[in-house]
């Protein structure tokens, strides 16, 4: 926990090997319980995991074996003086899971998808965590004649009804992006995965994740997402990063690309004092072009960022800023926080 009480996470995927569409991996891997090695010492207290992290080849496991799988991570982590933050079933990458997961027009994937996330689910109750993240990844379309939109939402919450009457201490946090994997995804915003929850049998237990990158390449502003999310309390947590215009999902470091965009996010989620109700996570990707070695530098400076951050937005001087709003001065107020953000005076 930093000095203003915040606490951070990462997942093993933040640290990998530089592969992209175009071109294999640059890096060597690094296992699993190396990389956990590096959480402490670059300032982070929480895992975040796919269900496969923690327990790998889980499909070819019986449910007592993953039990155990989960509860051994669970003492290695408390060992590194490190919890889980949350569980996300990883529905993207399973051959059964190609034309979707709960939304798939062939049944037996949707059964597939409903049981892998109970195995989730029990990942998560071993590991210590509540907390489950939906990234409903391969839940939309490439082409749109070969699904029906409406009937994709009824699948979803029927998923979701499945998994909080599974485990009746669940809460469930949707992910929502709007492309890639997918041409289009069916929960693109935090609309849509709000309302999807509003509509579910317990909807205390369901709830959102923001990340930086999904926001702006659905052209919303993430600072706008994460207030609106606050206002019904239902934001859980984060994947702070950033990018770089419509472009591939880039998750650069955050406030790489736009420092301001970052500032706001910040000021939001510290005014509405979200270090009692959420872990800030980082879902970042080191550059193509880092060498091993230094391949975790992104981390680190997307956590200092985020401090630095909290910092200027604790020092803003309020009473400036509602005199420029009283008076309607809103040039000025610009040049105010255009000036605090790069530390000269207005
Ligand atoms: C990809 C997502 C992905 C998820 C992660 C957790 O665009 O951001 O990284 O956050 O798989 O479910
Ligand atoms: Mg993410």
């Amino acid at each position: 926990m930093d000095k203003y009480g915040y606490r951070f996470s990462f997942g093993p995927w933040n640290i990998h090997e530089g592969a992209d569409p175009f071109g294999p991996a640059v890096r060597p891997s690094r296992t699993f319980a190396d990389k956990l090695t590096v959480y402490k010492e670059l300032g982070f207290d929480l895992v975040q995991l796919h269900d496969d992290d923690a327990v790998p080849n889980l499909d070819e496991l019986s449910p007592a074996q993953i039990r155990q799988t989960a509860r051994t991570l669970k003492q290695t982590l408390a060992d590194l003086g490190l919890s889980a933050e949350f569980v996300a079933p990883r529905l993207w990458e399973h051959p059964m899971t190609i034309d979707g997961a709960y939304t798939s027009n062939d049944p037996q994937a949707r059964a597939y998808a409903i049981e892998r996330s109970k195995k989730a689910a029990d990942i998560a109750q071993e590991l210590g965590t509540d907390l489950m993240v939906l990234w409903l990844a391969r839940e939309g379309t490439y082409l749109r004649e070969t699904k029906d939109a409406g009937r994709a939402a009824h699948q979803l919450l029927e998923a979701i009804n499945t998994l909080l009457a599974y485990d009746a201490n669940l809460r469930i946090a949707i992910e929502p992006k709007p492309n890639e994997p997918m041409d289009l995804a069916y929960i693109p915003t935090m609309g849509h995965a709000l309302a999807l929850g509003f509509q579910a049998d317990d909807p205390k237990r369901v709830g959102v994740l923001m990340e930086t990158a999904h926001s702006l390449l659905a052209g919303l502003d993430p600072a706008d997402e994460i207030s609106f999310a606050m206002a019904f309390g239902k934001l859980w947590s984060v994947h702070l990063n950033d990018q770089n215009g419509l472009k591939f999902d880039q998750d650069r470091s955050f406030g790489a690309i736009n420092l301001r965009t970052a500032f706001n996010q910040v000021r939001v989620l510290d005014e509405n004092r979200f270090w009692e109700v959420g872990v800030v996570g980082m879902d970042v990707k080191a550059l193509r072009t880092q060498p091993a070695d230094l391949a975790t530098k992104h981390l680190r400076n997307s956590l200092s960022m985020f401090l630095r951050l909290v910092e200027l937005s604790r020092s803003l001087d309020q009473a400036a800023v509602a005199a420029l709003i009283a008076a309607r001065d809103y040039e000025e107020l610009d040049w105010l926080i255009l000036s605090h953000l790069i530390g000269r005076a207005a």
